[in-house]
């Protein structure tokens, strides 16, 4: 027996199984409208059960792999393979479908579906199957009817980082998947894809089959170009139930220059975001303030001072700093507060807009020689994240004094509430 005629044989075999199996699928194809005749008869019952992949390919499109076993299954040279897309198990309704030439060396075989062609019901269905060149006769299908399913908003993983409108440094892009529902525990599949801006042209794109436990991430290779407007895409897939996401969520965001380029000094160099509070009540508002070396003065009493912002109760300001931080021996970052020891929280982050990991909350204004204003000082180590760029610093201030909870509480000046930021400066 040759292996054409072999193969024959167990195709039919598994032909008559799954055509039983199909009678259920057959009546319920009755009588519901073709979106878009097929210009391929339909192909015989039954399947060689190849391997494939399913995700998101380049830019928004959906990407089927199917992959022939060596060498690839053929009766001639050329031949084609055909993929068919339908919103019904039959493949009677066919929504989209694509030819790809096939040569006999060929291993993997790529579809992609273009973004505008993925169907949005909660299921759709899919196969491929080899025709013969050039009579375009239908041979075997090469898959099962593949039946995918579509994730409820209710499962849908939440991307954690980077936000949309984030600037992150070209060197510490990172993408961070938080799993949710059905995701939340394996196999699943995760596809990463970064695309530059506007034209989506695909820089970087990896897949990762994990059991996570926890946030998934992923690191595109080397270091983007800066000042550039990227896209970053992710789909997940369980890959036993084959169960995915179908819409991508898009975050925009913007390369800055990296940490291994950027040294504008040891001191904050720009105002990211500020908070501050009591303003009807403080004099102190300008979060600039913060930015630059120490520069703190009293001009005299009551409460005449330069050089300083104060937040308010639980009020905060945002910095760049001059350098990225590093995580070394001891500590790694020092707040100028003046006035008092008033409590100061610090969060740090790699890109502008978060997310934000708390080194916990200090008393703040040790003296210091030469200066007017104390300080505090804080451990990368505390909050397990380095190196870091941008820092967040809150009033804590009614730690120290309990109950000081009012702009115009008698423990709290009404013309410095909270803490009064001089300045803030990396020690690494
Ligand atoms: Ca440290
Ligand atoms: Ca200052």
């Amino acid at each position: 027996m040759n292996g054409y005629v072999w193969l024959s044989r167990l195709v039919r075999t598994i032909a008559l199984l799954a055509a039983l199996l199909r009678v259920g699928f057959g009546l319920m194809g009755m009588g519901c409208s073709v979106r878009e005749s097929s210009t391929l008869p339909t192909p015989p019952e039954g399947s060689l059960g190849l391997p494939y992949r399913i995700g998101w390919g380049e830019g928004a499109d959906l990407q089927i792999v199917v992959t022939l076993p060596p060498p690839a299954p053929h009766r001639k040279n050329a031949y084609a393979l055909t993929l068919r897309v339908s919103g019904r198990p039959d493949m009677q309704d066919t929504i989209y479908q694509e030819s790809v030439p096939v040569m006999s060396n060929t291993q993997d075989v790529i579809f992609r579906v273009p973004a505008d062609r993925v169907p949005r019901a909660t299921a759709f269905y899919w196969q491929v199957f080899w025709v013969d060149r050039p009579q375009d006769n239908p041979a075997w299908a090469l898959t099962e009817v593949v039946e995918t399913r579509i994730a409820m908003a209710s499962d849908r993983p939440t991307a954690v980082t980077p936000a949309d409108d984030d600037e992150v440094p070209a060197d510490l892009l990172r993408f961070v998947v938080e799993p949710k529902g059905a995701f939340a525990r394996g196999p699943v599949d995760y596809g990463f894809c970064l695309s530059r801006q506007p034209q989506l042209q695909t820089i970087d794109y990896a897949w990762q089959i994990s059991q996570p436990t926890g946030p998934v991430d992923f690191r595109p290779a080397g270091v983007l170009p800066e000042g550039t407007w990227y896209a970053g895409f992710y789909t997940v897939r369980r890959t036993d139930t084959q169960v995915l996401i179908s819409e991508l969520v898009v975050h925009r965001f913007r390369a800055i220059p990296p940490c291994r380029t950027w040294n504008q000094g040891v001191y904050a160099v720009r105002v990211v975001a500020s908070d501050l509070r009591c303003t009807d009540t403080s004099w102190y508002q300008s979060p600039h303030e913060a930015l630059g070396p120490p520069n703190a003065q009293a001009l005299g009493p009551p409460d005449q001072f330069l050089g300083i912002v104060s937040l308010g109760i639980d009020g905060s300001v945002t910095v760049e700093m001059g350098r990225c931080i590093s995580d070394g021996p001891g500590m790694d970052l020092r707040v100028y507060q003046a006035v008092s020891n008033e409590g100061v929280e610090v969060q740090v982050s790699q890109s502008r807009a978060g997310p934000w990991i708390s080194l916990g909350w200090d008393f703040c204004g040790e003296p210091t020689s030469g200066l007017f204003s104390g300080y505090c000082d804080f451990d990368l180590a505390w909050g397990g994240l380095s190196p870091v760029r941008f820092l967040r610093i809150i009033d804590r201030q009614r730690y120290s004094h309990p109950g000081s909870t009012s702009c115009t509480d008698w423990n709290v000046n009404p013309r410095t509430p909270g803490a009064d930021i001089d300045a803030v400066q990396s020690l690494r």
